[in-house]
C-alpha cells in the first residue's frame, strides 16, 4: 500500500476503506480489469450497483433479451477452465446464458470476494494533495484509492419518456433496461410497449407469443434484420472450440470485433443478378453478416445503400402484405443510419389480430392515465406498460456520478457540450481516472468484450505502476484530448449516423447538445495506436513519477 494513502479508518458513522486501486462496475469490462489487476497482486476492490456481477446481463433481464455477436466471440478469450469448457448453447445466447457465464467467471477467479455488491457510486473528488480518489457509494461509505476505473457501462443509464401522467399508472410498468429480478407474465393481459429499438424489438416479440391485446407505439420504424439463431450442438461447440486460437486473434484484426468483415467488393462490382444473389445469402446468413459482411460501398455510400435499402424494403413487404402496415413498418432513413436490430418473426408478429402498431407521429400519447394511455383518438387500456426507450448511452452512467477532478472541476460540467476526451480512456485534469466503455474510445463498441480487451489490457499495466506507487499522477494532456475529441467529432459527421437523431450523437435525451459520442474507427488500428504509444513513453498522456 501507497505510504501517501491514509490508513483504513473509521468515522463517526461509515468506514473508509483504502485500496490500490478501484473498479467501478463488474460487467464484462469491469470483472476482466478486475481480474487483470488482482492478477498483479493488488488489492483492488469492484464497486456495483447490482447484487451480482453481469452489467448489461444483469440488469437488461427482459424476456427475449439475446446476444446478437455469435456467443463465443463474445467470451473472454484469456485461457483457462471456463474457456476449455463452457458449451454455448445457442448461437446468439440469451440473457439467462450469459449472466450465467459472467458468474462463472467470477467464481472461477474468486473475483466476488473484491467486489462490493449493492454499492453505487455517488460522487468522487481527487485529492490533488496526495494524488488519490475518494469515492463516495450511495450508502455513504467511502474509498481512497490511486487509481480509479470507471467501467460503468455504454448503456447502464436507462430514459423514460416525458409524458405527462406516467406516475399514475396503477398497472405493471417496466423499464427494459431496469427488469425486475421475477416472473413477469403476458397472458390474458392488455400490453403497451412504447420504443421498437433493439430493445423494444426483442422484448415486442416475446410478449406478442402470449398476450391478450399488444399496442406497440413505434416513434421511428427500423431495420431490422433476422438475427436466425439456432442452438449449438456438442459436434458444433468441439469443432467452435477447435478454431478458439485462430478466432480470438483474427476477430480482434476485425473492424469491431465482429465475425463478419465487409465485403471488399463494392455493389458496383457485381452485376444485378450477382448483387440480388448476393443479398440473398446475406439475408440467410446469421446476425450481422447482413450489416458488417455486406458490399463495403453500403457502409458510405447513397445509391449503394439505397440497393439494400430497397431489398429490405421488399422483404418486409412480403411478410407483412398489409400495405398500410408496411409502410409503417419501413424506414425513411439509410440502413445503417441507427443502429440495426436483430429479430426473429419480429415483422411477421404485426400480422396477428392481437398486435396493434401505431405510429407516434399519428397517434400521439398524450398523457398516461391511471388505466392505459391518452391519444387524440380516444384511450387505450392496459395491464402493463413496457418502456424500451433506451438510454442515456456512453455519457450518462459518467454524468450520474459526481465526479470532481483537478480546481474542484466537475467532469458533467467540463462534458456540458459534449464529451471531451483522449481515446475515451483519460480526460485532462481527471488524473489517475481511466475510463471504458464511456464515450469516444473503442471499448464497449461492435462486439463489446473483443473491442474493449485492448484497452483493458493497457490501462492494467498503467493502473499497475500507480497503484504499485511507481507513478502518482497519470493524466491526458489538454492537447492530446482536444485533438481526439476533433477526430471523433469529424468522424461522426461523415456517416450515416449523422443523418437521424439517435443514441451516437446523445440526442435521443431530451435537451441534450447534439455530439458524436462513438470511435468508430477500427479496432486494429486503435489496438495498435495504444502498442505505439505504450512503446514511445505514452505521447499524449502527462505523467508524473
Ligand atoms: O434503445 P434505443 P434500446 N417516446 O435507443 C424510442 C443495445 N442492445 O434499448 O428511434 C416514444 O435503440 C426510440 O425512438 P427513436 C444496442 O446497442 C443490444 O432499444 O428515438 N418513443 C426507439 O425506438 C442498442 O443500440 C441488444 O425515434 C421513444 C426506442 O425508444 C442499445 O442497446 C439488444 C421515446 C429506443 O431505442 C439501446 O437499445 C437490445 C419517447 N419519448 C439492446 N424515447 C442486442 O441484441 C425513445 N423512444 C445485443
Amino acid at each position: 500500500m501507497s505510504q501517501v494513502l491514509t490508513a483504513e479508518s473509521t468515522t463517526q458513522q461509515q468506514t473508509t476503506e483504502v485500496f490500490d486501486a478501484l473498479v467501478i462496475g463488474a460487467g464484462t469490462s469491469g470483472l476482466y480489469e478486475l481480474y487483470l489487476l488482482t492478477q498483479q497482486g493488488l488489492n483492488v476492490r469492484g464497486i456495483e450497483a447490482g447484487s451480482s456481477v453481469g452489467g448489461t446481463w444483469y440488469w437488461n433481464r427482459y424476456p427475449g433479451c439475446r446476444l446478437d455477436s455469435e456467443s463465443f466471440t463474445y467470451q473472454y478469450a484469456f485461457p483457462d477452465d471456463v474457456l476449455a469448457t463452457w458449451n454455448w448453447k445457442e448461437l446468439f445466447a440469451g440473457q439467462p446464458e450469459l449472466e450465467s457465464y459472467f458468474n462463472e467467471v467470477a467464481d472461477h477467479y474468486n473475483l466476488r470476494a473484491n467486489i462490493d455488491f449493492n454499492t453505487r457510486v455517488a460522487s468522487m473528488t481527487f485529492d490533488e494533495q496526495n494524488n488519490q480518489w475518494t469515492v463516495t457509494a450511495e450508502s455513504g461509505k467511502t474509498y481512497i484509492a490511486r487509481v480509479v476505473v470507471s467501467a460503468t457501462g455504454l448503456l447502464s443509464a436507462p430514459i423514460y419518456p416525458q409524458i405527462s401522467g406516467m406516475e399514475t399508472f396503477t398497472g405493471e410498468s417496466y423499464h427494459t433496461g431496469l427488469w425486475p429480478d421475477k416472473e413477469v407474465t403476458f397472458s390474458g393481459k392488455k400490453v403497451i410497449v412504447i420504443g421498437t429499438g433493439a430493445s423494444g424489438v426483442q422484448v415486442i416479440t416475446e410478449i406478442a407469443k402470449d398476450v391478450s391485446h399488444l399496442t406497440v407505439f413505434q416513434r421511428t420504424p427500423n431495420w431490422v434484420i433476422p438475427l436466425r439463431n439456432r442452438p449449438l450442438t456438442d459436434d458444433d461447440m468441439q469443432r467452435i472450440r477447435a478454431g478458439y486460437p485462430e478466432m480470438f486473434p483474427k476477430l480482434r484484426n476485425t473492424w469491431s470485433g465482429f465475425l463478419h468483415s465487409w465485403d471488399p467488393k463494392p455493389t458496383t462490382d457485381y452485376t444485378d443478378e450477382e448483387l440480388r444473389e448476393r443479398f440473398e445469402t446475406a439475408y440467410n446468413s446469421p446476425g450481422f453478416a447482413k450489416w458488417f459482411g455486406l458490399p463495403n460501398d453500403i457502409a458510405f455510400d447513397d445509391v449503394a445503400n439505397q440497393k439494400w435499402c430497397d431489398f429490405m424494403a421488399e422483404k418486409i413487404h412480403e411478410i407483412v402484405p398489409d400495405p398500410e402496415l408496411s409502410r409503417l413498418l419501413i424506414p425513411n432513413h439509410p440502413f445503417g443510419a441507427k443502429r440495426v436490430p436483430c429479430g426473429t418473426h419480429y415483422f411477421e408478429l404485426y400480422n396477428q389480430d392481437n398486435v396493434e402498431l401505431l405510429s407516434l407521429a399519428e397517434h400521439p400519447i398524450l398523457e398516461v392515465t391511471s388505466t392505459g394511455v391518452r391519444t387524440p383518438d380516444g384511450d387505450i387500456e392496459a395491464d402493463m406498460i413496457v418502456y424500451a426507450t433506451g438510454f442515456e448511452a456512453f455519457v450518462g452512467a459518467l454524468n450520474r456520478m459526481d465526479i470532481t477532478g483537478l480546481g474542484g472541476a466537475k467532469l458533467r460540467d467540463k462534458w456540458e457540450d459534449g464529451p471531451k476526451t483522449f481515446l475515451g480512456l483519460q480526460v485532462a485534469g481527471f488524473p489517475n481516472l481511466f475510463l471504458i466503455g464511456g464515450p469516444h474510445g473503442k471499448g464497449g463498441h461492435g462486439n463489446s468484450p473483443r473491442c474493449a480487451e485492448g484497452s483493458l489490457e493497457w490501462m492494467a499495466l498503467l493502473v499497475g505502476k500507480l497503484a504499485r506507487n511507481e507513478l502518482t499522477r497519470v493524466e491526458a494532456t489538454p492537447e492530446a484530448e482536444a485533438e481526439w475529441t476533433e477526430t471523433v467529432n469529424a468522424s461522426g459527421m461523415g456517416g450515416f449516423m449523422a443523418k437521424t437523431k439517435n443514441a451516437f450523437f446523445g440526442d435521443n435525451v431530451p435537451g441534450r447538445k447534439r455530439a458524436f459520442l462513438a470511435y468508430t474507427g477500427a479496432l486494429p488500428e486503435f489496438d495498435e495506436r495504444l502498442r505505439t504509444m505504450a512503446q514511445s513513453g505514452y505521447p499524449g498522456l502527462q505523467i508524473t513519477a
